[in-house]
């Protein structure tokens, strides 16, 4: 049995999702043969209080010169990442002279952006070339590459010690954590900060979205888990901030131990992980039984709606519906296809489950009876974008945080 990621102490296995491909794996026919698939897996460490893969594939599978998420297909996250620069701007850096901010897994400049508007020197750290060159042609500096110790010692070398570290959905990606926080303690200067945010245990658990889970994310992180990874490198978290995003999210602000005060939100956030279970083991197990159930009530509702003749379409193809598709086997007997708007999946197929992604502009052409959202963390954007398709008679199924129609 593997050893916790993080201390090395024992894992308890407690749920499993079956086989499993590369969840941004989208694939042409001719590939469906050779498509590779890894047991996902998901266990507890009680020592370091980590929920985190068994199995996770090597980072060179995933992030590539094709990666298929672009960060900038969600407007509201565009505003999300506006509102994450003015929090750093006027909370830590604004009695610096000239800051300099990093930001890892910075993908298509979302973030970054907005601190080259202001003139203010960033760099961003993205191994996934297709998307960084995006950023790139914007004039925002990326550099192509895996963050590690090498790497933030070429950054200081090359444009001195940072002030802030920021990464947004990414720290949750790496298996090899404790080997980015030794980088950020050669980054950063000694009262420089660490800023990021990730989706959070403790929203995953009471939501039962399980389609956090896949290859990319190999950790589900809190509050104490995050702690005592940081412990070991002599930082401390000194304040958290719950965020709406992606299903319910976790900012952490953390610097060198001693340097900063720390926010009493900290305790009080961490007394309710422990109050609520999150660091419990039966409440994983609990978890587990309620994706069981939430598996058996959404196939039901889409074979009932097949054998009453309906048409259903998949809508966004999300990295975390493979995660739904494959394990509870949804596939083109039950979506005609999945409209989604990145050109880079469009005319392929679903990973595992081979669904065809058709452009989104087809959408409106061919209104399917229902349309199953596997973007509902962009429900609000989506049902502003899509009333035509309500006021035609289309409804929609949604499975966050319990099966309902709309
Ligand atoms: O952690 C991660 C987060 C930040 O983004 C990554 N590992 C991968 C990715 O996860 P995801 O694919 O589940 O992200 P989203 O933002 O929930 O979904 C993006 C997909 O949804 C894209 O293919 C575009 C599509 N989409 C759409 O078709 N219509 C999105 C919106 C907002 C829409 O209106
Ligand atoms: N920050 C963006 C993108 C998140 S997707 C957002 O929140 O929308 C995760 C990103 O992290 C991908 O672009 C991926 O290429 C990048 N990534 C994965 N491993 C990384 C590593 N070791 N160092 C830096 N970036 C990494």
């Amino acid at each position: 049995m593997k050893k916790c990621l993080i201390c090395d102490g024992e894992l308890i296995k407690f749920a499993e999702f079956g086989p499993m491909p590369i969840a941004n794996g989208f694939l042409k026919e001719e590939d469906f043969e050779n498509e590779y698939f890894f047991d996902l897996e998901v266990a507890y460490c009680e020592k370091s209080k980590m929920v985190q893969l068994i199995n996770q594939p090597k980072p060179s599978q995933m992030f590539h010169e094709n990666y298929a998420f672009f960060s900038g297909t969600s407007k509201n996250m565009g505003k999300h990442f506006e509102l994450f620069a003015d929090y750093v701007i006027d909370t830590h850096l604004k009695n610096i002279a000239s800051p300099f901010v990093c930001e890892i897994g910075s993908n298509d400049g979302i973030l970054l952006k907005n601190f080259k508007k202001k003139g203010i020197k960033h760099l961003g750290v993205e191994p996934s070339s297709n998307v960084a060159n995006v950023a790139k042609q914007a004039g925002i500096n990326t550099i192509v590459e895996f963050f590690d110790p090498e790497c933030a010692k070429k950054i200081v070398k090359e444009h001195g010690e940072a002030d802030a570290f920021l990464a947004a959905n990414v720290m949750c990606h790496i298996g090899s954590i404790k080997s980015v926080v030794e980088a950020i303690k050669i980054l950063i200067k000694d009262d420089g900060v660490v800023i990021f945010e990730d989706p959070y245990l403790g929203e995953v658990l009471k939501n039962t979205t399980y389609d956090q889970i896949y290859d990319e994310h190999v950790f589900l992180f809190s509050i104490s888990s995050i702690q005592f990874l940081f412990n070991q490198f002599d930082m401390e978290i000194i304040d958290v901030f719950p965020q709406k995003t992606h299903g319910g999210s976790m900012r952490y602000v953390i610097a060198n131990k001693g340097m900063k005060k720390i926010s009493k939100k900290v305790g009080e956030f961490t007394n309710i992980e422990i109050e609520e279970g999150l660091t419990d083991i039966d409440k994983l197990h609990n978890f587990n039984d309620n994706c069981i159930r939430h598996k058996e009530d959404l196939m039901s509702l889409l074979k009932k709606l097949k054998s009453d003749g309906k048409t259903i379409a998949g809508y966004a193809a999300t990295s975390k519906s493979t995660t739904v598709m494959n394990y509870c086997g949804i596939n083109s007997n039950h979506l005609d296809c999945i409209y989604d708007t990145t050109p880079l999946k469009q005319n392929k197929y679903s990973p595992g489950t081979h669904v065809l992604i058709k452009p989104h502009s087809e959408f409106k052409n061919n209104y399917p009876d229902y349309a199953l959202l596997f973007g509902y963390n962009h429900l609000n954007e989506i049902l502003e974008k899509e009333k035509d398709f309500i006021a035609k008679g289309g409804k929609w199924i949604v499975y966050v945080p319990k099966l309902h129609i709309i």
